[in-house]
């Protein structure tokens, strides 16, 4: 008996990749301010996601940017200047901070003026994205998203009973259900299942497989851009490999995306430069996700997979 291969499906859902991502997860990031006074911050504690920045701008004193809090802990983000630290007075008007990693609640204090305390509040960097339930299919079929993002399929009212099943098919070879199986009907319209693991996940309707209703989810890997031989540092090495790649026909890494240090959506020798640009000259650092790893939410070609 004739079924699809996971490569044959692949192929058939390739046009779907092509056209780009069908999901609506573009997060663009954010700058907020803190204002420094003489004497206190204004405002105290703000709230951001992966991929802001915030910066500290001089309105009267001279201080000291300081993450952590006075005597934290050694070896901890409250350590006094072991995530950012910077002066702030009349001769530096600014300082700034990208955040990024996992939710936290981030200190920080003027170190000239230690009683002077603030927060930053890092908020998950994670999503959830929608698909709907309908006689037959699930719409949109394709979802591309990054280890620890969730898929929430609602089930449109009145349609037939489905499932969201996961696997090529039900046969046993294909392990249905491995890693969900649920009813989505009118009784049960709901059902969320998060993404820990990259890979493809193909997932179809137990009653509708005979009639084509399948989906595929494309889970991609979480990335430090820049970090294009992927040892979880950008360095001198990062740039050396990605030249390897351009010019002397080295494999390049299956994160592709990794490599695009500019993120302009294609690997090519202005990322080499940038990372050089950065490393040595002073240059601009590389856009989210950096410097930890996480998803890239901007809309391009490249993917950061398996
Ligand atoms: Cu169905």
């Amino acid at each position: 008996m004739h079924r699809p291969s996971a490569s044959h499906l692949s192929i058939a859902l390739l046009p779907l990749l092509l056209l780009g991502p069908l999901t609506s997860g573009t997060c663009r990031a954010d700058e907020y301010f803190i204002e420094m006074f003489s004497s206190a911050f204004l405002p105290q504690s703000v709230t951001v996601q992966a991929g802001d920045t915030v910066t500290w701008v001089h309105v009267a004193g001279s201080h000291v940017v300081r993450s952590g809090v006075p005597g934290g802990a050694p070896g901890t983000a409250d350590e006094p200047g072991a995530l950012f630290e910077g002066p702030v007075d009349a001769q530096n008007p600014t300082f700034s901070h990208t955040f990024s990693g996992p939710p936290a609640t981030i200190a920080f204090h003027d170190g000239a003026n230690p009683s002077q305390v603030g927060t930053i509040e890092l908020l998950g960097d994670d999503l959830t994205f929608v698909v709907t339930v309908l006689d037959n299919a699930y719409e949109p079929p394709l979802v591309e998203l990054f280890e620890g993002d969730s898929i929430r399929w609602e089930h449109e009212p009145g349609e037939m009973l489905h499932t969201v099943t996961s696997g090529l098919s039900s046969a046993p070879a294909d392990n249905p259900g491995a890693l969900f199986d649920a009813v989505s009907s009118d009784g049960f319209p709901v059902f969320i299942y998060t993404f820990d693991v990259a890979g493809e996940v193909p997932y179809f309707c137990l009653p509708h497989e005979c009639c084509g209703m399948l989906g595929m989810v494309v889970v991609q890997r979480r990335f430090l851009r820049g970090d294009a031989n992927e040892d979880g540092v950008v360095e001198i090495a990062d740039p050396i490999a990605l030249l390897g790649v351009l010019f002397q026909g080295a494999a390049p890494s299956p994160c592709l995306d990794a490599s695009d240090a500019n993120d302009d959506g294609s690997v090519n020798i202005a990322d080499a430069i940038h990372l050089l640009s950065y490393l040595f000259s002073q240059g601009a650092m590389p856009p989210a996700p950096f410097p930890a790893p996480g998803p890239d939410r901007t809309e391009d070609p490249l993917r950061c997979l398996p």
